[in-house]
């Protein structure tokens, strides 16, 4: 554990899988472990980062493009990136963030069929080699996710779209995880908030060698 070098976490999946559900316990257990830690989101995670969020989810007659959202997305993640995520690793603090790149291939590639190659290029010119350590995919079907989030409230400008887009990015994220095996762990979150949890928890202490639970 005193080897491990910090460690930069990120959650995905789509609408109502339970990331921050997750989140939560997840910092529940570095705290039994007195792993220091921040906790971030995107889009979003500084004060600039968070304006280019509230462009993004907000409802408006004069909607983004889909090339318009993709650049948007990267725009914010250069500033978190910059200001945030790398000072905190570079000073020995772990990252847990609440969706990262992943969620651009999902939702600007899967759900809005951009292409893939100017993600690729708009990642490598952002982040240059930076990738997270471990991505934990939440997987739940569509409807399931859906009705999660609605019963929340309001539904953002994403949240708005169809079945059919979502259907799309779940898909994308299932092949994210079967292709990079070593970064990513897909969990099933269809089941209640303890089991998922329960999961969530083994996986991690045997991954890391922790040895305290969270209370
Ligand atoms: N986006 C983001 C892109 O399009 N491209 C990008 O590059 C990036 C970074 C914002 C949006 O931006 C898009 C994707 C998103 O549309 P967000 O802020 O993460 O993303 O917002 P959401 O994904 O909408 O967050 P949600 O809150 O909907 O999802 P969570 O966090 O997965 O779900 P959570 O934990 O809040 O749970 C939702 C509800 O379900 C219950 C919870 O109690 C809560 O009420 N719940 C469960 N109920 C039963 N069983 C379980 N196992 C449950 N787990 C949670």
């Amino acid at each position: 554990m005193s080897s491990l070098k910090a460690q930069f976490i990120t959650l995905e999946g789509i609408e109502g899988a339970g990331k921050s559900t997750q989140k939560e316990a997840l910092c529940r257990l570095l705290d039994a472990n007195r792993v220091p830690y921040i906790e971030t989101r995107e889009p979003g995670g500084t004060p600039y980062a968070e304006s280019i969020r509230e462009l993004l989810l907000s409802h408006s007659d004069d909607a983004p493009s889909a090339k318009t959202e993709l650049l948007l997305m990267f725009a914010a993640r250069a500033q978190h990136l910059k200001t945030k995520i790398l000072p905190a690793l570079e000073a020995g603090t772990w990252v847990i963030c609440d969706r990262f790149t992943d969620a651009t291939y999902a939702y600007q590639g899967g759900g809005r069929e951009l292409p893939l190659d100017w993600i690729e290029t708009l990642e490598t010119l952002v982040q240059g080699a930076k990738r997270p350590d471990l991505t934990l995919i939440f997987d739940v079907p569509v409807a399931l996710g859906l009705g999660r989030a609605g019963r929340r409230g309001a539904l953002d400008r994403i949240e708005s779209e169809d079945l059919a887009f979502f259907e799309r990015v779940r898909a994308m994220y299932q092949q994210i995880a079967s292709r990079e095996a070593d970064r990513v762990v897909m969990l099933d979150a269809s089941s209640d908030v303890e089991s998922v949890t329960e999961s969530m928890i083994s996986l991690l202490m045997t991954r890391w060698n922790l040895s305290c639970r969270p209370g």
